[in-house]
């Protein structure tokens, strides 16, 4: 750095510093989280120039060294001297804390819970990052190192007149983050979910790397083809994909919806593009305007008689796909993450704007009206004779005491903090697996052949299933509006199926069904996925297992290929007796357990990603298991 510091300088350090002391203050984290939050912040000060309507293009691109390059189509950063600071803007931008982006105010700001902390936070968490602003002919560079200025402002080169815009290239600091590889799903999503939310603005990303991926986003239609393609694979209700939009008290509203067939609600809402899993008032305005709009549209015209029940929120929204985005100037947080929208004039907002909307939408499409009142009044149907089935299960626990599913094999601890329970795959896995465990803390629960896919099916049938009931009775946290998790008698859900295609899809129905019945057993980290190995090899009879095909290749390059290797393959966990089940998949000591976590930056695909917990084993079988992992994370829902 030429110039001496000045007490502004000072200042400046002193305030990268801070974020470089306590980065998880600034981006919430430093595991792949944090590490992901850096792009994001950095495409959304682009996306934001879109919003202001002077951008239409943003190239996002994970370089071969895991770097990352942003570029954008939009103004350039001002590059001349601000004179608060007494320099260039750009400067400012990457090294005060909290400057944001923000020149000359106006627009929505894009400031929610660890959004909008700015380029400044990514700078002092990247070991180096470079800024180029083409704008009026010139080409401007500057070049940081964990924050500091190493190079000034300078002109670099010419560039056509009409050209502008900004190109971020950064690389995360490894002394900062624990994970410095970036994953082109999680990217992915969320740069595919900021597109459709960004009506008309097109989002490029490539994948440098191993296998070069390139894939564009850009939807003319916005939220309307979010919703059609969060209803693909399903059968829409009606052709029609219902969409609102207007501005009420400086709100502005969009809304788009959709039924299919299925049964679950999925309602996506977001405040500035970000999104809001916890709702908050906009959803709550939404909820009261659909619920409302449409029973007053049935009993008008004659869908419900006078003497019907009113439909219930619930009834209505079975099956249904929406999208809310609403764009607020000062948007307010609360709640334990901070992800729910506390606004009023939002409730307000989305409201009216539906009431009135979808008031004449109905009343214009009267066909669709009819198929969604015969929808939801199967719904409450269906609903009423769960709630007298769950009525009946309540009366008879209260009688007996809570039966437990004859197939478990409980386990004697009563500490649940010290009791785990493995839900298996099949009747002969279950018993190799009863004869293995630890009596003490160890529960076994088998279930028989696929698991009813929740998704797919109504209340009723869902709490009449026999393995979902064994399920339900043996964590003994009820369900619905019942769930209490201090009830809980595991702090440990294993599940535990053969590790082949058919494995992969239980398990995949057995983690919907605890996704969309029990969140709360996810979120709170009680859900484990156990890996079985693949390969057994023997040799001079000692025996080594293998977790996958390079690691069988490893094994047997180490200890030399002959013919004296007996190798053996697993086609599924019944064919290991129970000792070698013991060994390899359940023993704690030994055992590795992929712990399920939802990912609460995306919300519209369910997207659950793991965490390793091992026994006494660790480095290197961890890279094949993300791997792994992350197959098993692509849910066919
Ligand atoms: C703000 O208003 C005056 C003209 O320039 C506007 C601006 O700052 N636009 C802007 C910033 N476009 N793109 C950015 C930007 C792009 C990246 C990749 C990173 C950062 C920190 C800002």
């Amino acid at each position: 750095m030429s110039a001496e510091y000045g007490a502004d300088q000072i200042q400046i350090l002193e305030g990268l510093e801070a974020v470089r002391k306590r980065p998880g203050m600034y981006i919430g984290s430093t595991s792949a989280r944090g590490l992901h939050h850096l792009v994001y912040e950095i495409v959304d000060n682009s996306v934001d120039e879109a919003l202001a309507g002077y951008c239409t293009e943003i190239d996002v691109q994970i370089n071969s060294d895991n770097s990352i390059t942003v570029i954008d189509n939009g103004r350039g950063i001002p590059v001349g001297i601000q004179k608060k600071a007494g320099l260039p803007a750009v400067e400012v931008v990457f090294t005060v804390l909290h400057a944001g982006g923000k020149f000359g105010g106006g627009g929505y700001k894009v400031s929610g819970g660890l959004h909008g902390v700015g380029a400044s936070v990514v700078n002092a968490l990247s070991e180096w990052l470079e800024v180029t602003i083409y704008t009026e002919g010139k080409v401007y560079h500057q070049r940081y190192e964990r924050g500091k200025v190493v190079s000034e402002l300078e002109i670099i080169g010419e560039c056509p007149a009409e050209k502008h815009g900004t190109k971020v290239v950064f690389m995360p600091d490894k002394e900062i983050f624990e994970e410095t590889v970036y994953d082109y799903e999680t990217l992915r999503i969320r740069l595919q979910e900021t597109a459709f939310l960004t009506k008309a603005l097109k989002i490029i990303l490539r994948d440098d790397r191993e296998e070069k991926i390139e894939k564009t986003f850009h939807y003319e239609g916005g939220i309307q083809e979010f919703v059609t393609y969060l209803n693909k694979g399903k059968a829409p209700l009606y052709e029609n994909v219902i969409y609102c939009e207007g501005t009420r008290e400086n709100v502005y509203v969009e809304v788009a919806m959709q039924h299919n067939d299925a049964y679950t609600e999925n309602i996506y809402t977001f405040v500035n593009n970000i999104n809001t899993p916890e709702g908050g008032t906009h959803l709550t305005g939404f909820r009261n305007a659909l619920t409302k709009t449409f029973n007053d549209y049935a009993k008008k015209n004659k869908l419900l008689k006078d003497s019907d029940p009113a439909l219930s929120g619930e009834d209505i929204r079975e099956g249904l796909t929406a999208i809310i985005s609403v764009k607020i100037e000062e948007p307010q947080f609360e709640g334990q993450t901070k992800q729910k929208l506390g606004n009023s004039e939002a409730r307000v907002a989305v409201d009216s704007v539906v009431s009135e909307q979808l008031t004449y939408f109905l009343e214009q499409n009267p066909a669709v009206a009819k198929a969604m009142c015969e929808k939801s009044i199967l719904a409450q149907r269906a609903r009423a004779a769960a709630r007298k089935a769950r009525e009946l299960t309540r009366r008879k626990t209260a009688l007996e005491g809570m039966a437990l599913p004859g197939k478990l094999a409980d386990c004697s601890n009563k500490d649940p903090e010290k009791c785990e329970i493995y839900i298996v795959e099949g009747d002969s896995a279950g018993g190799s697996a009863k004869t293995a465990r630890v009596r003490d803390t160890q529960a076994i629960l088998p279930l028989r052949g696929k698991i009813l896919n929740v998704e797919k099916a109504r209340l009723d049938k869902i709490y009449a299933n026999a393995e979902i009931k064994a399920m339900i009775t043996a964590f003994g946290t009820g369900i619905h509006e019942d769930f209490d998790i201090s009830k809980l008698r595991y702090h440990k859900i294993i599940i535990m199926t053969d590790a082949d295609v058919d494995g992969a899809h239980i398990s995949t129905l057995l983690l919907t069904f605890l996704y969309r019945f029990m969140p709360e057993l996810i979120k709170q980290g009680h859900v484990y996925l156990a890996q079985p190995p693949l390969y057994k090899i023997e040799k001079n009879k000692r025996i080594w297992y293998a977790y996958n095909d390079a690691e069988l290749n490893q094994i047997l390059s180490d200890i030399g290929r002959d013919n004296s290797n007996k190798i053996q393959r697993y086609k599924g966990l019944g064919e290991m007796d129970p000792e070698q089940l013991w060994e390899t998949t359940m023993d704690p000591e030994r055992r590795i357990l992929l712990r399920v976590n939802m990912d609460e930056d995306v919300t519209s695909e369910l997207d659950l990603t793991f965490t390793i917990l091992m026994g006494d084993q660790v480095e290197p079988r961890r890279e094949f298991i993300e791997l792994n992992a992350r197959k098993v994370q692509n849910l066919d829902i």
